[in-house]
């Protein structure tokens, strides 16, 4: 049975993807690009400079480098004003109850989030301590949905990754998952997450016990 559950951040634990969305439209606004939702599910747990690109590619333009950093910079800073205020409310229902029962069976916890601002937000959620390890996306070579974060995470756990299980809400992060050489929980449907090994709705209706027996 696995030894470790490792979880993204946005879309597993909380909604961040919401504040990302006002961020890049105000971006997208500046260069005078639409940025529908529709858009914005499309950057789901692609890493802040992949997801500069493919607006930019979606709206057929490209700016300098510089102007391409200063566009990230920007963003960055609206996106942190923006998740100011989150706190242990922000966390989706169940994600606590399902931390204890891991941790009531011995079962180690990991983050694998593609955001630089992961530490930051898990701190605000009120959760940080419950992590036996936090990976870092700053660190790694390749964003989801190459393994690499996720190696990362079961290396700092000091497990082998057949002996974790990840959890993602995106169809980059499963094909990570799957990568790494770990069971994939999927959250959403079951028809856009195909490969994932099993597939929840939310969070909070995961089943612990389930997956590990
Ligand atoms: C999250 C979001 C992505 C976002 C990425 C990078 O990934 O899903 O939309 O672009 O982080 O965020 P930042 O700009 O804060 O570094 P995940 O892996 O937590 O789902
Ligand atoms: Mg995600």
């Amino acid at each position: 049975t696995a030894k470790a559950f490792i979880f993204d951040l946005d879309g597993v634990l909380t909604d961040t993807a919401e504040f990302h969305f006002i961020a890049w439209q105000a971006t997208a606004h500046q260069l005078g690009l639409e940025f529908t939702r529709e858009d914005n599910e499309g950057l789901k747990g692609v890493d802040r400079v992949g997801s500069l690109q493919l607006i930019l590619d979606k709206g057929q333009l490209s700016v300098s480098e510089e102007k391409f950093e200063q566009l990230l910079v920007e963003k960055n800073q609206h996106y942190l004003e923006l998740i100011n205020d989150i706190n242990p409310d922000n966390l989706f229902p169940g994600v606590l109850d399902c931390f204890a029962a891991l941790k009531e069976q011995g079962i180690k916890i990991g983050l694998a989030s593609a955001s630089k601002n992961a530490a930051f937000v898990v701190d605000k959620l009120g959760i940080a301590d419950l992590f036996d390890f936090i990976g870092d996306a700053a660190s790694v070579a390749n964003s989801k949905p190459a393994p690499d974060i996720f190696l990362s995470v079961a290396q700092g756990l000091g497990l082998s990754p057949e002996d974790c299980i990840g959890v993602e809400d995106a169809v980059a992060g499963v094909t990570a998952i799957k990568s790494a050489g770990m069971y994939a929980v999927g959250i959403g449907e079951k028809s856009v997450l195909t490969q994932a090994d099993i597939v929840f709705p939310t969070t909070g209706e995961m089943d612990v016990q389930q997956l590990l027996s």
